[in-house]
């Protein structure tokens, strides 16, 4: 009988940026799905990779003053970029397609020459609002107060020539295919892309540019580059070798048995795509799934607000497979989930550390206490073991009717309810009391056999989602050949040998100290934050002139710093003793004790105005004001004495 067959995708990733836990969110779930199915025997193709054409990534490129092609390659391929992070997140791809690879430029012109000599796209003019300096066209209702929403400055109204593809044309099929099939998931996405989108009326699609040149050029057409969502969904054909000699397996594997894309482009997959599918009579994918967006504090990660989570911090701090697991078990695939330091630091406890980390190490560890580490071959059953071998031997049932799903938390959850209630087999079954009455050794041999098969199913359900641990527990309660740890196995009670023999060694998943992890990352991200906060920041300029014959009533003065010292009981004020020239010292207090120590400035020249009306503070007259120059300089407020040269004398005019 022929292999069946798996092809899964994730969307193929923007390198305008580094990639967040949001992107790690959606390929780890891709990773496990494409896991369990080759664990079910399936011949999987898991394909991931990059979007690099288009605008945003070519202006970013200008501005870092590097090629497009340099500045994605770094992100791509630099230290710390997308493939090194898939790499530490042990995802398993089978292929990772780049957009500027050869191979898929030369397949997408002909997949936009085969539409247009089809009659489905066709050559005609884009309207809108056009930005000079940017280059853009927007449209309406993308504009900010009816300016571009890119710089700010005036639109006007422009037209170019472009080719437009006939989305219209299959608005029906679509329609169809979204209403009365399952072809978009979770089913609630689907209202959403109608009522929206396709109800409104569908409009033929812009599908190329002439306004920038960082794209795969129409061929007949010079000038013209492909639209980069056009460009970038015909990846997953492409990258199997659809029309193009580097690949073999179009025929194999498509079309796609699922596309795990985040919800906003879901419109892109759900509609766009199948009509152009439909276009070229290739056959569409079985399904798409629309997974919902991890938010902080209800809102959308982004670099500017600094509060982006960088994956490589977690894995490091905490372990990849903890990471993994902890996007998996704490949020509904299909819907946004909000992120937080506390709830993956309390997850981490609560699963790894106190449920199965504990019920993996205090089986392994009276094993070896009681038993030497191997379990005598007799065992001695009781009625009171059956509740914990149901449970255990059936959970394959329920937790592949999750993973089919795509409801990985919902397959943990399964997993979980047996981990507790092992645990709680621990404690109706006090092994520790067994272990004293040396008649009760079959029976103790047989709690820790039961405990040991709980592990084992349970663990090998879960090597899609934490591959490395898993096999560490595989090691240490002695599930050594292939055939205990595999999925046929996992609804056999019984299979491992009844004198097993275990290894307990290092805690896999030591408690982490909560308040001192919570305080690490915290500071991390106070710091990102920090980071993101503009340089530099001035006051604003005044709006208000003011007339000449004022300002030139102010007298600025240079002084010389006879003195400086701290006011007693203020933290801010220093006391100035000023020679301003004029025989007299002058006293002068300011507020500037946070950016100088005093006998710093003891000696230099300042400037002040010397007619303001004397002021008292902390008990001390201030005759004037020394001037100085304040910025904010991300987020803090940074503020200099105004000192000049030496070389003018006390009580110079400035003017
Ligand atoms: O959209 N939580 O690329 P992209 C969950 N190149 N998922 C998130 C997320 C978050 N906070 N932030 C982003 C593109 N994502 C296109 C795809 S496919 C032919 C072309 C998800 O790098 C987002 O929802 O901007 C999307 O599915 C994916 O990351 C890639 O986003």
């Amino acid at each position: 009988m022929d292999q069946k067959k798996f092809y899964i995708t994730t969307p193929i990733y923007y390198p305008s940026d580094k990639l967040h836990i949001g992107h790690t969110y959606c390929t780890v779930a891709a990773d496990t799905m494409a896991r369990y199915k080759r664990m079910t025997g399936y011949d999987v193709m898991f394909l991931t990779g990059t979007d690099e054409h288009g605008q945003k990534i070519e202006t970013k490129a200008n501005e870092a003053g590097v090629t497009p092609k340099e500045f994605v390659d770094r992100i791509v391929e630099g230290e710390r970029g997308v493939l090194d992070l898939w790499k530490l997140m042990n995802i398993s791809n089978d292929r990772f397609i780049r957009t500027t690879d050869d191979y898929h430029c030369e397949s997408v012109q002909k997949i936009f020459k085969k539409m247009y000599e089809k009659g489905d796209i066709y050559k005609g003019a884009y309207k809108g609002k056009y930005c000079t300096p940017c280059e853009s066209f927007w449209t309406e209702s993308q504009l900010v107060d009816g300016k571009c929403p890119d710089c700010g400055r005036d639109v006007h109204d422009a037209e170019e020539e472009a080719y437009f593809f006939k989305l219209s044309k299959y608005a029906d099929r679509v329609q169809h295919l979204l209403e009365d099939t399952d072809f978009l998931q979770p089913r609630t996405r689907v209202n959403e892309m109608v009522n929206n989108f396709i109800k409104p009326g569908l409009e033929d699609l812009c599908v190329s540019r002439t306004s920038f040149s960082w794209g795969i050029p129409v061929d007949f057409d010079p000038g013209h580059v492909v639209y980069v969502w056009v460009d970038a969904l015909f990846n997953y054909p492409t990258a199997l070798g659809f029309l193009n000699d580097k690949y073999h397996d179009y025929e194999h594997y498509w079309p796609a048995d699922v596309h795990f894309v985040g919800k906003e482009i879901v419109r892109f997959h759900s509609i766009i795509w199948p009509a152009m599918l439909m276009s070229m009579e290739m056959p569409l994918p079985k399904h798409v799934y629309g997974h919902g967006w991890l938010v902080i504090d209800g809102g959308k990660m982004s670099k500017s607000k600094g509060n982006v989570v960088d994956p490589y911090v977690l894995a490091e701090m905490f372990g990849v497979d903890a990471l993994r697991f902890f996007l998996l078990r704490t949020f509904p695939f299909g819907t946004d989930g909000n992120f937080s330091n506390e709830l993956l630091i309390g997850t981490i406890n609560t699963d790894l550390a106190n449920k199965l980390g504990n019920l993996v190490s205090r089986t392994t560890g009276m094993v070896e206490k009681y038993f030497g580490g191997t379990l005598p071959a007799t065992h001695e059953d009781d009625p009171m073991d059956c509740e914990l071998k149901k449970m255990a031997s059936t959970l394959r049932e329920r937790y592949e009717a999750e993973m089919e799903k795509f409801q990985f938390q919902n397959a943990l959850e399964e997993i979980f309810k047996v981990i507790d209630r092992a645990n709680k087999y621990i404690d109706e079954t006090t092994p520790w009391t067994l272990g004293k009455d040396e008649s009760r050794r079959d029976r103790l041999a047989a709690v820790l056999y039961n405990l040991l098969e709980t592990v084992r199913i349970c663990t090998t359900l879960m090597q899609p989602m934490m591959p490395e641990t898993c096999a560490k527990i595989f090691d240490k309660i002695g599930a050594n050949c292939e055939s205990c740890r595999s999925w046929d196995k996992a609804n056999v009670w019984g299979t491992l040998c009844a004198d097993v023999t275990v290894q307990k060694g290092e805690n896999l998943f030591p408690r982490v100290d909560f308040e001192k992890a919570l305080a690490e990352l915290n500071a991390m991200q106070e710091a990102q934050k920090k980071a993101a906060l503009p340089a530099i920041e001035l006051e604003p300029y005044a709006e208000e002139n003011v007339d000449f014959d004022t300002f030139c009533k102010s007298d600025f003065r240079a002084v010389k710093i006879k003195n400086c010292e701290a006011v007693k009981k203020s933290d801010k004020l220093l006391k100035f003793t000023l020679d301003d020239g004029s025989g007299t010292d002058r006293i002068i207090l300011s507020g500037i004790h946070k950016w100088y120590e005093p006998e710093t400035l003891i000696g230099k020249t300042a400037v002040a105005i010397i007619n303001l009306p004397p002021r008292k503070m902390m008990g001390i007259m201030s005759n004037g004001m020394l001037i100085s120059a304040v910025h904010t300089e991300k987020g803090e407020e940074k503020l200099n004495l105004l000192l000049v040269d030496d070389a003018i004398p006390a009580g110079a005019k400035l003017c």
